[in-house]
Parts: C-alpha cells; sequence; structure tokens
C-alpha cells in the first residue's frame, strides 16, 4: 500500500515538473516575442526621429547654400557638410546619423501635366515604340488630361475607351493615374512614373534627369559622360554644353530649381523608417510668405 502512495506521489511530481517546464517555456517565449515587438518599436521612433532631423538640416543647407555639386577639385569655402555630399539627381548620399537622403530636382523630369511632345516622344521611342506608336500614346494621353471630349487625331477621349464609365478629362491628381490611358502597358507606366512629375514649374534642366531620359535624349555613349562627371560631381553647366552639345533656349535651363523632392530612409535593426516629402522652396520669402511649401508629404 506504501509503495502505490508512494508511486502516485512520483507521478504527481513528474506531471507538477512537466507542467511547470511547459509554463516556464511558454512564459519566457512570450517575454522575447515582448522584448522583440519593444525593441522593434524602439527602433522606429529612433528612426523617425533621425528622419526629422536629417530633414531640418538638409532643409537649412537647401536654404542657406547654393545647390551645385561640390567636388575635392572644386573650389568651395563652404562649411555644409551637406553640401559637400548632395546631389540632385536622385543618389544616395548618408549622412552621420544613418540616414540615407536622395534629392531629386523637379525640372530634370518631364512636365506630366504639360506634356512636351518632342521630348516625351524620344522617351518613348527609347523604350522600343515606333514613331505612330508614340504618336498614338502622347495623343491619348493629352486627351486624357484636356478637359474636352474631342479627339485628337491619334488619340481617345471617352467613346474609345468602352469599358471605362468616365475619363479623367482633367490634370491628373497622381502620375499613376496614366495607367488607365488607352494602350497603357506596365513598363511604359513606370517609365512615366520614373521620368515625368507633376511638380515641375518652368524651364526644363537635363542635367539632374535620370538616367533613362538621359539616355533617350543624348544616346548612350553621350549620356554615360554626364552620367560619369556627375557621380563625381565634376559637371558644371559648361561641362554638360560641351559633353552634350545641348544649349539653353526657351525651354532648357541649365540650374536646379526650387521644386525638390527629397526621400528619407533610416534603417536601424529589424526597423525602417521612410519619408518622401515634395517641396517648393522660397529662400527669399517676404514676410507673408511661408518659406516652404510641402507639395506632397508620405510616411
Ligand atoms: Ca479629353
Amino acid at each position: 500500500m506504501k509503495f502505490n502512495q508512494q508511486g502516485v506521489a512520483l507521478i504527481q511530481v513528474l506531471l507538477i515538473t512537466a507542467i511547470m517546464t511547459v509554463l516556464a517555456l511558454y512564459l519566457s517565449n512570450t517575454a522575447k516575442e515582448q522584448v522583440a515587438i519593444a525593441q522593434l518599436s524602439n527602433d522606429k521612433a529612433q528612426g523617425q526621429v533621425n528622419i526629422q532631423g536629417a530633414q531640418a538640416e538638409v532643409l537649412f543647407a537647401l536654404f542657406t547654400e547654393k545647390k551645385q555639386l561640390t567636388s575635392r577639385l572644386t573650389n568651395d569655402t563652404s562649411n555644409s557638410e551637406i553640401k559637400k555630399m548632395w546631389n540632385f539627381h536622385d543618389e544616395i548620399f548618408t549622412l552621420p546619423s544613418g540616414v540615407q537622403v536622395k534629392i531629386q530636382d523637379q525640372s530634370g523630369l518631364l512636365n506630366a501635366h504639360y506634356l512636351e511632345r518632342d521630348l516625351i516622344k524620344k522617351l518613348l521611342e527609347y523604350q522600343g515604340q515606333s514613331s505612330s506608336q508614340a504618336d498614338t500614346m502622347i495623343d491619348s494621353l493629352l486627351d486624357w488630361q484636356d478637359i474636352d471630349n474631342i479627339k485628337r487625331a491619334n488619340g481617345a477621349e471617352f467613346s474609345q475607351y468602352g469599358t471605362l464609365d468616365r475619363i479623367r478629362n482633367g490634370m491628373v491628381p497622381d502620375i499613376s493615374d496614366f495607367k488607365y490611358v488607352k494602350d497603357m502597358t506596365p513598363e511604359l507606366l513606370d517609365i512615366l512614373l520614373e521620368n515625368t512629375t507633376m511638380f515641375r514649374k518652368g524651364n526644363f534642366n537635363p542635367m539632374n534627369s535620370p538616367q533613362t531620359l538621359l539616355n533617350a535624349l543624348v544616346g548612350k555613349t553621350t549620356a554615360e559622360r554626364v552620367l560619369s562627371e556627375r557621380s563625381d560631381k565634376t559637371l558644371t553647366r559648361r561641362r554638360f554644353k560641351e559633353i552634350t552639345g545641348l544649349d539653353e533656349n526657351e525651354e532648357m535651363f541649365f540650374a536646379t530649381s526650387n521644386y525638390l523632392s527629397m526621400e528619407l530612409i533610416n534603417i536601424i535593426g529589424q526597423s525602417r523608417a521612410k519619408r518622401r516629402l515634395t517641396f517648393d522652396l522660397q529662400p527669399y520669402a517676404e514676410q507673408d510668405q511661408p518659406p516652404i511649401n510641402i507639395l506632397s508629404n508620405r510616411d
């Protein structure tokens, strides 16, 4: 009898031990998960703080320094560390805080609202479109945005769409709206997303254009020379004219504009904080004018 009781007690002890082990393992795992979540949220918050700081630093430099490239060869007396790093053609530079920054001059992109036929045609033809295909696409893009329903020679108004119950007949609120335009392909849409903007005012400045657009405008070999000097930060207005043979005129002006988009990314551990904003700078704003006008802001 005594032996049996001892046996039951042993089983009970073993059972309790097993339950406690499972419980301890569960609690330990939960605690690990909680710590990981807390760490992620902490990193994310730190990333946001870093991004806010970087944004303020870059904006300060933009307000106070000339928007030029600076190389070791350039005779520049500025003390701005940011000016020594920056560029206006969307190439990443990294601040000491670890924040990665890209700035794109909007004047380096084609105007999505007021399409420049000759420039956009070169871009479309560079993608392999024939001259007539490019004309059709441009007319369709123009018809999509003009307010009337009168079809251009190669264009498409409401009656050519069939399945759509209406067409934009106004300026697109976002470039992605072009995906509904007749005969648009995902590839062409990507090209338009990359090379056009709704935020350009005034002249086109190919010195700050993306590689694809430069290839289309001046040919791959010439574009490569521009890209190389631009990356080395030795590209000046004069050098750009010499390399490309392009000259300034009523439509083209080789200076960085005050319409810029800026992307800031900060990766800490597993977290990734990101902000993208487009703005118009007014360094000489009068009293009642804001010095910066945010045109779009996405976290
Ligand atoms: Ca129309």
